[in-house]
């Protein structure tokens, strides 16, 4: 059985079983890590067992969200995910998909897994339900949940510049500075800090940028040869897909990185009502209606073909 449940019930489940392994989605960004850590914090704070299975290695960058976290072994574990909005999402975890207790997302294109799950798309991050879970156990929000909460809120909303931002995300955030959050620290770690490697993988691929459907679509891609020579990571790389968005007249902005000899992982990223989740679920994917991603087998030139042609009908539908 799988049901959808209010804030309260799941507050409410959280209070009443004990020994979490709370997930994180792949490639785990800010809001997926700050909410898991956020919640494993909360969770011990009241006095649960809790710890964070993050999908893959920790990025040094994010590091500090694990500060002020026990270290605690159990077993009978609960498992929990945040802001994994599909089990095949869950990556290197997905031994755990069938086992998930709880999932807490805010993706409208949630496909649901989870025996229970409570997913708000109103919020712009996880994080922001983390915060409102927490109130309902009524947590003490210290300086390492803080952090770990405005982490969340700050990257999924580019440092409270896209439109997912509300007045309860900017609250919310406010009451993280509150509680002693180091937010001049982590918007400069966030948004401010880039490696040589992503400037000299950025520079390549800007010689790669082309304009499509009259100019209103740019694509520009990496290879995993550029990405060699440049010694650039998937971080680094990850950076780029809000560049082609940025030029003017630009209404979709594409990035594709080679990850296989003919496999490729795109982004998506709009400007002015164009649904990125609508071109990328047409590949199996899905994300934000101006953020989103997929993964699409065949020719760079074929993958650019296909991704232009999606791109022209969404164009189209948002004028319609
Ligand atoms: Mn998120």
């Amino acid at each position: 059985m799988i049901t959808m449940i209010s804030l309260k019930e799941a507050a409410a489940y959280l209070q009443t079983n004990d020994n979490y392994i709370i997930l994180t989605h792949q490639y785990p960004d800010g809001d997926t890590l700050g909410s898991a850590f956020g919640l494993c914090k909360m969770l011990q704070q009241i006095g649960k067992n809790a710890r964070v299975l993050y999908n893959g290695q920790l990025q040094d960058r994010f590091a500090y969200l694990a500060n002020g976290v026990s270290e605690q072994s159990f077993t009978k574990e609960t498992v929990i995910s945040v802001d994994v909005a599909d089990k095949a999402l869950l990556g290197e975890l997905i031994e755990y998909s069938s086992r998930v207790e709880l999932c807490i997302d805010h993706h409208s294109i949630h496909r649901q897994y989870a025996k229970r799950s409570y997913v708000d798309p109103t919020a712009a991050a996880t994080a922001e339900i983390i915060y409102l879970i927490g109130e309902l156990l009524g947590v003490e929000y210290t300086k390492d949940i803080a952090d770990c909460v405005y982490t969340g809120v700050a990257t999924d909303t580019g440092c409270f510049k896209f439109s997912n931002t509300t007045l309860q995300t900017h609250e919310i955030a406010g009451r993280m500075i509150q509680s002693g959050c180091d937010f001049a620290r982590i918007n400069k770690d966030m948004f401010d800090t880039i490696t040589k490697a992503h400037i000299a993988i950025e520079q390549k691929a800007l010689e790669t940028l082309a304009y499509y459907v009259d100019g209103e679509c740019a694509v520009m891609y990496t290879t995993k040869e550029m990405c060699t020579r440049c010694g650039a990571t998937d971080d680094d790389i990850e950076g780029l897909s809000s560049v082609p968005r940025k030029i003017v007249g630009v209404r979709v902005g594409i990035t594709i990185r080679q990850k296989g000899d003919d496999l490729y992982k795109i982004s998506v990223r709009t400007n002015g009502g164009v649904n990125a989740a609508e071109i990328c679920s047409i590949f199996g994917g899905g994300g934000h209606p101006a953020a989103a991603g997929c993964t699409i087998d065949g020719t760079l030139d074929k993958v650019i073909e296909r991704l232009v042609a999606a791109a022209a009908v969404a164009l189209k539908n948002s004028r319609d």
